[in-house]
């Protein structure tokens, strides 16, 4: 799937026949505002969307395969080049939002040499910065140390909720490293390496992420999954549902909690990576024969779960589930301590001193924690990672493909694997929250087949794979029982639930 990112000049390129009309009042507004914001007509506009995660949560990171889906909500940046610098040595970037209340209308002068980001205060254009400085280092990769970025004066709209559990903050980043590739005159952006720099620049803003989101804003294709794979590199693939009747649909329902990854990544998201980094090192020192080294890889901390898992299973015959349920039983009886591990515990564990683990773990993003629970993280990425494929194996493997009579039984094994993944976040590794938690029970006991948190979780948004005769139902049930119980505005309650199909990832419109 990899290839430059598509260039269309038609909203039906992008959006179902469904949307059509919304989005073509949405994209005329932006574009009018453009030209009266700056007095010049807008060149093109870049387009990534949000994503919703089907199955396969906190794993990327580890680098385990995901499936998520790209969506119809997206961040779009109508940008042009038209306007000089103010002073020598550096160029302008101009960056203003259509809700400029929530989002206030900020103008940089950039110097040459460095984009600087302070990742300590939450400021919106924070994410533009990050996308700029990464496209910058592929600009200045291929031309030189010495090219000079365009000015650019931007414009955006975004329909993803923030903090919502469905990554604006991924859409965000990615759209804009594309429009700064396009704004300094590259024509064909490499998918893959887009990806990349998004990755990359994400964690930028202080949070570090894996790369699921990233690869599902760029890489979606409309009417399929997409199976993210992270070793040997980065990759992705299609992966298309079964036609069944009544046809299944995914319902993403949101909690309206919401879990701020600048505010509570230490003790939250940064920690969670902390945790299975360390879980790593600990298996692998006492799993692996002495001086085994875990392979470095690009994952967040260098180090990796599936670093360990290579090591021990070098050149094993066995296939991939033979090995994880292995390692499931292997994480049981060698990480014991169901209470956590202290500093000293780890260190010990690992063979060396306590200086060390700070310094190989906690030193590049800030984390909290007193007790690190190897064992739960470490069990859950192995029986996430085990859960991934059998839901590919009921999608791909002809052998469990439904016949016309064993549908509903087909779609309630689908189903039972995301209630799985439901109760493991919840319980293992502790990412769920009461109200997410009530959203699966309600949509469950209405007809759902499977319901679980999307996302990074703390809040955010829920999923649910949903017969289409059942929609209305779900909905109802949800209304009823969860979001008339909150003080919500009707905006919010609009947007609260939305029924997707799978869309397409990022795209440069061209404009005359
Ligand atoms: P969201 O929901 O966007 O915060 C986060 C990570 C993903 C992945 C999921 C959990 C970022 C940008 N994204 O998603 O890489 O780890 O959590 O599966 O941090
Ligand atoms: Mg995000």
């Amino acid at each position: 799937m990899s290839g430059p990112v598509p260039t269309v000049t038609a909203l039906q390129d992008i959006y179902t026949q469904q949307a059509l009309n919304d989005q073509t009042v949405r994209w005329n507004k932006l574009l009018d505002k453009f030209q009266a914001l700056y007095g010049t007509p807008a060149q093109f506009v870049s387009r990534s969307p949000g994503r919703v995660n089907i199955i396969g949560e906190h794993i990327d990171y580890s680098l385990y395969s995901v499936l998520p889906m790209g969506m119809t909500p997206d961040v779009i940046l109508a940008v042009s080049t038209d306007l000089e610098p103010s002073q020598e040595g550096t160029y302008k970037i101009k960056i203003a939002n259509v809700d400029n209340e929530r989002f206030p209308t900020r103008e940089f002068d950039v110097p040459y040499s460095e984009v600087d980001i302070d990742a300590t205060i939450h400021e919106w254009t924070n994410y533009f910065k990050s996308g700029l400085r990464g496209a910058l280092q592929l600009l200045r990769k291929k031309y030189g140390d010495d090219f000079k970025p365009k000015s650019m004066q931007v414009l955006m709209d975004g329909t993803v909720p923030a903090g919502g559990g469905l990554s604006s903050s991924a859409a965000f980043v990615s759209a804009s490293a594309l429009a700064v590739m396009i704004a300094n005159g590259e024509r064909d952006v490499d998918k893959k390496a887009l990806t990349e720099v998004a990755i990359v620049s994400e964690r930028a803003v202080g949070v570090n992420s894996g790369g699921m989101d990233q690869s599902a804003s760029v890489f979606s294709e409309r009417g399929s999954a997409l199976l993210v794979s992270f070793t040997p590199s980065l990759s992705a693939r299609p992966v298309y549902f079964p036609k069944t009747n009544p046809e299944l649909c995914f319902m993403v329902a949101q909690s309206f909690v919401t879990s701020n990854k600048q505010e509570t990544g230490p003790i939250h998201y940064n920690l969670r990576v902390v945790e299975c980094s360390m879980a790593a090192a600990y298996l692998n020192a006492k799993l692996c024969p002495k001086g085994t080294e875990l392979p470095k890889d690009a994952g967040p901390l260098g180090v990796s779960i599936r670093g360990f898992h290579q090591n021990y299973f070098k050149d094993s015959a066995k296939s991939m589930p033979e090995q994880l349920t292995e390692l499931i039983e292997l994480t049981k009886s060698t990480l014991t301590q169901e209470q956590g591990y202290t500093l000293e515990e780890v260190a010990s564990g690992i063979g060396i001193s306590v200086d060390e683990v700070k310094a190989r773990f906690m030193s590049s993003f800030p984390v909290r924690g007193e007790y690190f629970k190897l064992r739960q993280r470490a069990l859950h990425v192995f029986t996430e990672a085990l859960r991934v494929l059998k839901f590919l194996a009921l999608l791909e493997d002809p052998a469990q493909a439904p016949d016309s009579e064993h549908t509903v039984e087909y779609n309630k094994k689908l189903g039972k694997l995301l209630n799985e993944t439901q109760d493991s976040c919840r319980d293992v590794y502790e990412c769920s929250c009461p109200e997410i938690d009530e959203l699966c029970k309600i949509a469950r006991e209405a007809g759902s087949y499977g319901s679980r948190l999307t996302g990074a979780g703390w809040g955010g948004c829920s999923v649910h794979l949903v017969p289409a005769d059942k929609i209305d139902d779900i909905k109802k049930a949800l209304i009823d029982k969860y979001y008339s119980k909150r003080n919500l505005s009707e905006k919010d309650l609009e947007e609260a639930i939305v029924v997707s199909q799978p869309m397409n990832g990022s795209a440069v419109f061209k404009l005359k």
